[in-house]
């Protein structure tokens, strides 16, 4: 009988009209006389919200009741942008909406643009999390996503005098993408104390108890998949102080004051994304953050698992929890407590069934940014948690020992526990031996987690405990939603859109390579993007960039080991030569404009460092009447993931040159070339597998390789050691003055010059300038240029994010696609 009040999606445009001024009109309750931009998309949003709600919940209810295993991708971060025009193309309405907004008197990029990014991540990392879960979606994968609900994104950068300056990202004021589920919530426990004892039958028993406790609340955020009836869910945890008696009390007794400041220290706990990436820094915080999401999704899935009445020898069958890097780690000691402290089950079943459930994914080898959690603090906080580490580590030294008794020092290197002072807890170890995978994130990556930080548990476990996945990129946001134009030329040659499902389609493409129009409709959209890029350039930074120059583009955070420093000291280099240039010369030289983003972690002096180094120079370049349209230095200020979909069609080069063996993966390399932009890069991450896929001759390598780095460090810190003379050169206009006051980049240049160079920018210079010059000659001839991007576009299709996904559901998850149930 309900089912005849069941809403029905708009399809027309006169459809979508009626549903966005009904929700302006009722439930945003605005008169449409002033009916502003930020209003349009309100309604606009929410109209494509309902859409999205029925999906949702018939995805859900198919779900249940299929009982069949699902997917929870467990990330603490999902740097999702934004999701209207994602949910617009992924409904197949969008040009439904542009009709009805042009209609309503407003232009459709307009509207778009009105949406606040949801940036609840760091870089790569997070929106490798919100392309699969685009991807899951996609292929109709059962799966859930985790994370928490951060009142504050990642911090807005502004850049003041050339300086970045962080600024707070509210961005929930108006949020229509999320649903606060009052009645779903948990009560997570902190601190407080074991009690140990035997039962009638002389078992051991614990519990814990005591401490204080604070409430999570769930927010649901609806992941649309592309051209299908999924739906799937991001249930992102918010805290609350636990009201109680104990409040209660607090609050009659006249304690108002405390009563508050209790309920303001339970919402720090979801309020701010930590900044940094790739740097640990032991805060007790953040460790407070881990566990309430571990603990909250934990039980939430136990819940759901314990609705169907199966026994627990079939939660394996049901569920897949994969451990996005570190970070969640504590769901495996949090699944023990659960299996045997509250069900009853012995260790060894508990212990099986743990192992069986998690998976894996390292994304770093760089020390400083494996987790460690100091014994004293996990004790405070988590003493049960910390008994049942120890448990596991004892079980598996045990094992070690007896499978490896004559290597008494291997026993204390893969000990969970360090022994320092303090002791801490290697979380990388704990998540290793709590999983039946681990996978590394490109072909380079894995191998070496596998011969540098994981060597003692390959022969310990044995090689197949360890898999390589290489990343991939969800090809609707950063193909067809980032770049229309180009998304339909390939359409109009292939037949169709389907290569956005299915990317290796792409590589029908290459027959067309040689046609005279295509190539020009190619070369015209590339020239449109980067028009597009320059509009940005001139009304953000006010400076006129020529489209017809050679963009160079590095975006992404800054880090030393990424070496923005490379990249700027090779502008200085440019700068140099054209100063000293005959006009002969210069006419002959190859216009660049070298365009920078990206944001440093709050405290990392050196990357700040950097910035301002890019800042000053480009001040200085700039304005240079010797230098004219040949240079310009560009930084673009607060680089997120709106700011890329414009960027990344815009890109002749993009660069990709951290320190051989340093970036995993990289995830943007992948974008630039599915967007017809070519590489300068190290032999590092994907690029390896990307000159592989679309050929070497279509990319621009250079430096050292992973294999020598070892060696050229220590011949720099006890051998003689020479700066590269070309470098020398760069280095003595800094000091000189040329880029302003050369103390503040003191330390930049003696890390090199006096503190061996770790990231051996010097050992690389030379053959970094001379690839520079070789993609000069090569731009120079289009028709060689466009040949390399066509056959570049033509050959990503293994970088889907959809063939990402298949890997992990074949060969890590064990679990089958589920198309929701239409109605009958
Ligand atoms: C680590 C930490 C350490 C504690 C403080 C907060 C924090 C936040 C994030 C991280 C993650 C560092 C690892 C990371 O982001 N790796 C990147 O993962 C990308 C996706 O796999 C990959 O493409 C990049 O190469 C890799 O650097």
């Amino acid at each position: 009988a309900w089912r005849k009040f069941t809403p029905k999606p708009f399809s027309t445009t006169e459809e979508f009209e009626k549903e966005t001024v009904r929700h302006i009109e009722t439930t945003l309750a605005r008169s449409l006389y002033n009916c502003d931009e930020a209003a349009a998309y309100a309604g606009t949003a929410l109209a494509f919200r309902d859409r999205l709600v029925l999906d949702w919940n018939k995805t859900q209810q198919t779900q249940t009741f299929a009982d069949q295993k699902r997917i929870y991708y467990l990330s603490l971060e999902f740097l999702m942008g934004r999701a209207l025009d994602n949910a617009m193309l992924n409904v197949d309405k969008k040009d439904v909406a542009r009709e009805g907004l042009d209609d309503l008197g407003f232009r459709m990029e307009d509207i778009i643009s009105q949406e606040h990014d949801a940036a609840l991540g760091n870089g790569g990392l997070g929106r490798l999390a919100a392309c699969f879960l685009d991807s899951m979606a996609s292929l109709n994968y059962p799966a859930w996503g985790y994370g928490l609900r951060y009142r504050y994104g990642i911090f807005k950068q502004e850049i003041v005098d050339g300086y970045q300056v962080e600024v707070p990202d509210y961005w929930l004021d108006f949020n229509p993408w999320e649903f606060p589920r009052h009645d779903i919530t948990v009560d997570v426990q902190f601190y407080g104390n074991v009690n140990r004892w035997q039962d009638d039958e002389g078992k051991q028993q614990s519990s814990w108890e005591g401490g204080e406790i604070v409430k999570a609340i769930a927010f649901d955020v609806p992941i649309p998949g592309y051209k299908t009836p999924t739906c799937n869910n991001l249930r992102l945890w918010g805290s609350k102080a636990a009201s109680g008696e104990f409040d209660f009390q607090k609050f009659n007794s006249g304690e108002y004051e405390s009563s508050v400041a209790d309920q303001q220290r339970a919402e720090t706990i979801s309020a701010v994304l930590y900044p940094n990436d790739n740097l640990e820094r032991g805060k007790e915080l953040r460790l407070k953050q881990q566990y309430f999401w571990c603990a909250a999704s934990l039980y939430d899935i136990v819940r759901r698992f314990k609705k169907s009445k199966r026994p627990w020898k079939d939660f394996t069958s049901q569920v897949a929890i994969q451990l996005n890097d570190t970070h969640p780690t504590l769901a495996i000691p949090e699944l023990l407590r659960i299996l045997i402290d509250i069900e009853g089950l012995e260790w060894d079943e508990a212990w099986n069934i743990v192992q069986k459930t998690f998976g894996y994914t390292n994304h770093t080898v760089l020390p400083e940014a494996l987790e460690k959690w100091s014994v004293p603090l996990m004790q405070h906080l988590l003493p049960r948690h910390l008994q049942i580490i120890y448990d596991i580590n004892l079980h598996f030294l045990q094992f070690v020992e007896r499978n490896f008794p004559k290597d008494r020092e291997m026993l204390s290197r893969v000990s969970i526990i360090e022994e320092s002072s303090p002791q801490m807890v290697r979380m990388a170890y704990l998540a290793l031996i709590g999983s039946h995978k681990v996978n590394g994130v490109a072909e380079l990556h894995s191998d070496l987690i596998k011969t540098t930080i994981f060597k003692d548990f390959v022969k310990i476990y044995g090689p197949d405990k360890f898999t390589n996945v290489t990343n991939g990129i969800t090809p609707r946001r950063w193909l067809h939603q980032a770049n229309p134009r180009l998304s339909e030329l390939i359409a109009s040659k292939l037949g169709g859109h389907e290569f956005l499902k299915d990317l290796t389609l792409l590589h029908k493409l290459e027959s067309f390579v040689d046609e005279k129009e295509f190539r020009k409709d190619f070369r015209d959209i590339k020239y449109a993007n980067k028009v597009r890029l320059a509009k940005h350039i001139k009304e953000h930074n006010g400076v006129t960039v020529n489209p017809a120059a050679l963009f160079d583009v590095q975006v992404k955070r800054i880090h030393e080991y990424k070496r923005q420093q490379l990249n700027i000291f090779g502008v200085i280099h440019r700068y140099l030569q054209l100063k000293s240039m005959s006009a002969e010369d210069k006419k002959k030289a190859q216009p660049r404009v070298s365009i920078f983003g990206g944001k440093a972690a709050p405290g990392y002096w050196m990357a700040k460092t950097v910035i301002h180094l890019v800042n000053q120079v480009g001040k200085v370049v700039n304005s240079d009447p010797d230098v004219g349209d040949l240079l310009k230095v560009i930084f673009l200020e607060d680089y997120n993931v709106s700011k890329a979909e414009i960027i990344t069609p815009a890109s002749d080069i993009s660069e990709h040159i951290s320190t051989a063996g340093t970036e995993a993966s990289g995830t943007s390399n992948m974008k630039f070339c599915l967007n017809g932009g070519l590489i300068i890069g190290t032999c590092d991450g994907a690029n390896i597998e990307i000159t592989r896929e679309i050929g070497e001759q279509n990319i621009f390598l250079f430096g050292n390789l992973a294999e020598d780095v070892e060696d050229l460090r220590h011949a720099h810190l006890y051998e003689k050691y020479e700066l590269d003379p070309q470098l020398a050169k760069v280095f003595e206009s800094i000091r000189s003055g040329t880029f302003g006051d050369a103390g503040q980049f003191g330390a930049l240049l003696n890390g090199i010059v006096e503190h061996g160079d770790y990231y051996l920018v010097s050992d690389d210079f030379a053959s970094y300038v001379k690839t520079q010059e070789l993609i000069d000659e090569s731009f120079k001839n289009t028709e060689e240029w466009t040949s390399k991007m066509i056959l570049s576009v033509a050959r990503m299709g293994f970088f889907s994010s959809d063939r990402c996904i298949d890997e992990y559901a074949e060969a890590i998850w064990n679990v089958e696609p589920l198309v929701p149930k239409e109605d009958e």
